[in-house]
């Protein structure tokens, strides 16, 4: 076992036999994963972007807007990222998580406003029972703003990270277009919304846990941003509820996974929902996953779009800028969370 003081899970767990008291959660608080839907049938829709730009547009914003309010959740294929570029950076990514601790806690920090940091669990300052993970959260956008803050070890970090994240923020726009279609929107609607765009990345690294049933790689919670594209490697980990049950959704290679955060659920005035989604381990393997968070820059107004509000569809959230929402999302901590961050922002 590595020494008791150290402030990495990864480290601190180090070759345990059981769960240390601190990651144990209430009973009423477990993942109880025999109760998990298990069938690829029941899981999220995987929605094929082949001519999505061309022939098949106006069919695939339909299977969008479908997605969108039946799911909260679907998978994309033939997206256009080319697979070397998802295989370095899952490489790279558990490389870092590799090298030894004193490397990687260079960039070690609690403060969640650092554009960099690594860290573990959620939020360290805030929380009663930690989380089995680990996690690097980067800045991406605009690239050349924080490419210089990134670890420069292993050598190929930047390169790879970098070149993944102009890949996925093409792809964002592209989805955010649909949506917005799909809402009856102008195009570049919800691009617009979002002034000058945020982008951040989370890379999750999930050691093997010898008492999965005890514990969260992270508990129930939906993402503060507008849209989250996630990429997992094959283990596995991912669960999305749907009609009050947990789904688990299998790892498909070179696929993204696509979810609404609760920024969407305001701009679309609650057409759409942000979902509550959850990672758990596994005694076995490592997991790595990898969300980019997509997000309105701090300074943007976030609000229902005004063509989706009339008589009968009142405003269900005031006006608030995205900085106002995240400074809450972080405070609060993901223990406390019962559902999205929006109770304050709602009308009534
Ligand atoms: O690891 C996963 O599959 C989910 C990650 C996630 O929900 C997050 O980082 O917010």
């Amino acid at each position: 076992m590595a020494p008791p003081n150290s402030a990495l899970m990864s480290d601190l767990v180090s070759g345990a036999t059981h769960v240390p008291s601190q990651f144990v959660r209430p009973e009423h608080d477990r993942p109880n994963l025999d109760q998990v839907i298990q069938s690829p049938d029941m899981s999220i829709p995987l929605i094929d972007l082949q001519d999505f730009d061309g022939s098949r547009r106006s069919e695939i914003i339909k299977q969008i807007g479908l997605a969108c309010q039946d799911y909260g959740f679907f998978q994309v294929k033939n997206h256009g990222i080319d697979e070397a570029v998802i295989d370095n950076l899952l490489a790279v990514a558990k490389e870092f998580f590799h090298l030894p601790e004193s490397e990687r806690m260079k960039v070690y920090s609690e403060d969640p406003y650092k554009t960099i940091r690594l860290s573990t669990s959620f939020n360290v300052r805030v929380e009663e029972v930690s989380c089995w993970r680990d996690y690097l959260r980067l800045h991406c956008h605009p690239l050349e703003d924080y490419i210089h803050e990134w670890p420069a070890n292993p050598p190929s970090f930047r390169e790879d990270v970098a070149k993944y994240c102009k890949k996925v923020r093409g792809l964002a726009v592209r989805l955010l277009q649909g949506i917005s279609e799909s809402l009856g929107l102008e195009r570049d609607y919800i691009n617009k919304a979002l002034a000058k765009h945020g982008q951040h990345m989370a890379i999750n690294y999930y050691p093997p846990c010898p008492q999965p049933e005890l514990t969260y790689g992270l508990p129930g919670h939906t993402d503060p941003n507008v849209v989250t594209l996630l990429l997992q490697d094959d283990v596995g980990g991912l669960q999305v509820l749907k009609g009050g049950k947990w789904v688990a959704v299998k790892p498909i290679p070179h696929t993204f996974i696509f979810n609404l955060g609760d920024q969407m659920q305001v701009l679309s005035n609650d057409r759409y929902k942000s979902i509550l989604h959850r990672a758990v381990v596994n005694s076995d393997k490592e997991r790595i996953s990898i969300p980019t968070f997509y997000c309105p820059s701090y300074d943007a107004v976030i609000k229902p779009a005004p063509k989706l509000v009339d008589d009968d569809h009142p405003a269900l959230y005031r006006s608030f800028t995205y900085g106002e929402f995240y400074g809450n999302f972080w405070d609060k901590g993901i223990d406390k969370k019962s559902g999205t961050s929006l109770g304050m922002f709602k009308t009534n």
